[in-house]
């Protein structure tokens, strides 16, 4: 687990960030840079709880383990957390009480496998990897997926905790889909590692947008959108509300513009000035939140979200485990 040590440096690098943050509010363009050059092994996550998903990954990571090894265990630390609301176990339900949930995994060499709208398997990360490692296919979805995880020994699990069932309660009252920036549906987590070999791997998993419609899945699952993963040229992951990172083919293009010579920062920073471009005026506007992580094949890294509230936890040799803010287009 996360060291008090590495803590007490997140707090103190997130705060420095912050303030450059808070400076750059009122000048809604984006400038300001969040990322580093790089070093091998590096592992990066969205959001608070991929402190303890670089944690795992880094066990795997610092023996010379492999990145796609690591990408996996790091993801699973979250899915099995009652407290983390938004993936696995313990994580929102759709409008009808289901916990639904979506992820993919993918390496450097395109393999690729990822499951959504599995309900009762408290892991389906490990088994995107499964459909990955051992079936002709890239996705399995509802029912089958279901199916192809209890025939490889997976538990049917009740994933709707005492917690979740109450707060989906309490929504159902006024029945609102209008989820709550930073809260309701943008706990994703997505995680690229970089191994000492230099291969790159990434994954996504999540529960999905709180209150979402029955059978709704979002990007997360969706290779080149929440995730997506080149060997030559780097690896990006999305949270935030899928639909507007489906639309866009978020991290595919994230990818292809490091490929063109972007740094990750400069890369997750255009495709969310995209997101924006598309996104202004609709309806959703007003709660749309997205975030993008990358690295590239150097081992460097960075991030960039359209609204403030987006953090990130990176993992490297040099300064341990972190959490860094991201900078954001716009402070409203
Ligand atoms: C989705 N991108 O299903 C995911 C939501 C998310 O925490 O980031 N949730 O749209």
């Amino acid at each position: 687990m996360t060291k008090r040590r590495d803590f007490i440096k997140a707090g103190i690098l997130g705060s420095l960030v912050a303030v450059t943050n808070t400076a750059k509010a009122t000048i809604p363009k984006g400038f300001g840079f969040s990322g580093n050059s790089g070093t091998k092994p590096l592992v990066i996550s969205t959001w608070n709880h991929g402190l303890a998903a670089n944690a795992e990954a880094w066990k795997i990571l610092s023996t010379g383990g492999k990145s796609i090894d690591a990408v996996e265990k790091g993801v699973m630390i979250p899915e099995g957390d009652p407290e983390v609301r938004s993936v696995g176990y313990g994580g929102y339900p759709d409008r009808d009480g289901h916990v639904t949930l979506d992820a993919s995994i993918m390496d450097h060499d395109a393999s690729t496998g990822a499951v959504s709208f599995l309900e009762g398997i408290k892991h389906p990360i490990a088994v995107a990897r499964l459909v990955m490692d051992n079936t002709p296919h890239v996705m399995l979805t509802g029912e089958g997926a279901k199916q192809f995880a209890l025939e490889n020994g997976f538990k049917d699990e009740n994933l709707l905790t005492d917690a979740s069932k109450k707060d989906w309660e309490e929504w159902k009252k006024k029945s609102d889909y209008k989820p709550v920036i930073n809260i309701e549906n943008h706990d994703t987590i997505g995680i690229l590692a970089i191994d000492a070999s230099g291969k790159i791997a990434g994954a996504c998993t999540t529960s999905g947008a709180a209150w979402k419609m029955h059978g709704r899945v979002g990007d997360s699952p969706i290779v080149g959108a929440g995730l997506f993963v080149d060997g030559d040229a780097g690896a990006a992951t999305a949270t935030g509300l899928g639909e507007a990172v489906i639309r866009t083919a978020g991290s595919a293009i994230v990818v292809e513009l490091m490929r063109g010579g972007m740094s990750p920062f400069e890369a997750c920073k255009e495709a969310t000035h995209r997101i924006y471009k598309r996104h202004k005026g609709r309806p959703e506007f007003d709660y749309l939140q997205v975030g993008f992580i990358a690295i590239n094949t150097k081992g460097e890294y960075g991030g960039y979200s359209l609204r403030k509230g987006f953090n990130y936890a990176v993992y490297d040799d040099k300064n341990g485990n972190r959490m860094e803010d991201s900078v954001f287009y716009y402070d409203k």
